[in-house]
């Protein structure tokens, strides 16, 4: 039931009870009938408000219709966490589709929107193309009554009502800071090998660790040489890849925080016999042959998050947004099933976010253990 709705339901019921405080003191009405038409409407609208109440204080979340939007068709990284977000969504009655734009772009996310806003949805729940681009659209959905929230990639802090973040953007930047620092042996040449440059959970993280390396002394002998843009495309990832090795002959170590990006270019290095070593955020499905010690192997070690607890406490909260237990705003809790409680903090961009928990490292140790996983 959209939050409009309930709104109004519990106004109604809520004049209906100062109505009814008013005529047990001085009704006017003289007709048996009317007296009789009047309690039972107002019976009807108590028992209605009741059930909202009822419905928001047990966290039911029967009934729930939610878009949730990727990024991009054919990435497995929206296909692994939008399965555990359907099958938590519908284990408490609701219904999910699962929606993709055609390309990895703002403007492709914002034809979905615009198809979306148009249907009867509850919720949308979405992993942004862009950081500022779609905010007239999510305003437009907002205003339409629909709950917006965003998990994986954020759009700005006015487009969305709460963002859940899967691993915190520092502690996400500081574990890759320090895998290059490692895998390099602590100083050398560097590059970065992004999705989109317009990601905003790419840029995020890029932006951090930016940060991170020009505060710290530690990584002063770390040449970060190139951004490049691999747009969440295997091949363009593949391609640039080589690009890089061209261009850096000295190339030690690439970064890349994207599952597309990384695989791509663990293929890459591994079947050229490359000395350039790989690290970043990756699925252990899709990076299982590349991680190794010694040369045979192109990645040492990388990192991800839970992916499933990713899908199922990004279902719970968009739920929860629609039943009104929470706004999204700074310091609410809520109950995310089996995962429990969660308290909603501020974002690094001014609004509000929930984290997931840490980043989660994958190693040539239990990389095949995850790999059954996601
Ligand atoms: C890609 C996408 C996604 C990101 C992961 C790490 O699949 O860009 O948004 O979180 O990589």
């Amino acid at each position: 039931m959209k939050r409009k709705v309930i709104s109004a339901l519990l106004c109604v019921a809520m004049a209906a009870t100062l109505l009814a405080g008013c005529g047990s003191s001085s009704s006017t009405s003289t007709s048996t009938e009317t007296e009789e038409a009047e309690e039972a409407e107002e019976t009807e609208e108590t028992e209605e408000a009741e059930e909202t109440e009822e419905a928001e204080a047990t966290g039911s979340y029967a009934g729930q219709k939610i878009a949730l939007v990727g990024k991009s068709a054919g990435n497995a990284f929206f296909e692994i966490a939008a399965a555990t977000f359907v099958s938590t969504v519908e284990a408490e009655g609701g219904t999910v589709d699962v929606v993709y734009p055609e390309e990895a772009t703002a403007d492709a996310q914002i034809k979905v929107l615009d198809n979306l806003i148009s249907q009867d949805y509850d919720a949308i729940c979405l992993s942004a193309n862009d950081t500022n681009a779609l905010q007239a659209k999510l305003e437009e959905a907002m205003d339409a009554g629909i709950a917006v929230s965003s998990f994986d990639s954020a759009p700005n802090a006015d487009s969305r009502q709460i963002f859940v973040n899967q691993a915190g953007t520092t502690a996400v930047a500081q574990a890759l800071v320090d895998a290059v620092y490692d895998i390099a042996g602590g100083e050398g040449q560097w590059a970065i090998l992004s999705a989109t440059s317009q990601a905003s959970n790419q840029n995020a993280w890029i932006e951090a660790m930016e940060e991170i390396i020009a505060n710290d002394d530690t990584y002063a002998d770390l040449e970060l040489v190139e951004i490049a843009y691999g747009d969440d495309e295997a091949q363009k990832s593949t391609d640039q890849t080589e690009a890089l090795l061209q261009n850096y002959p000295d190339l030690k170590v690439i970064c890349a925080p994207t599952t597309v990006g990384i695989a791509a270019a663990a293929k890459y290095l591994q079947d050229n016999g490359s000395s350039c070593k790989l690290t970043g955020l990756g699925l252990p499905s899709e990076m299982e042959a590349y991680t190794g010690d010694g040369d045979d192997y192109s990645c040492p070690y990388f990192y991800l998050w839970d992916m499933e607890g990713l899908g199922s406490l990004s279902a719970y909260a968009t739920m929860a947004l629609v039943n009104g237990e929470i706004t999204g705003a700074l310091g609410e809790t809520f109950t995310a099933g089996d995962l429990g409680e969660y308290t909603i903090t501020e974002a690094d961009d001014g609004g509000t976010e929930i984290v997931l928990g840490l980043p989660l490292e994958f190693t040539p140790e239990n990389v095949s253990e995850y790999a059954e996983l996601y």
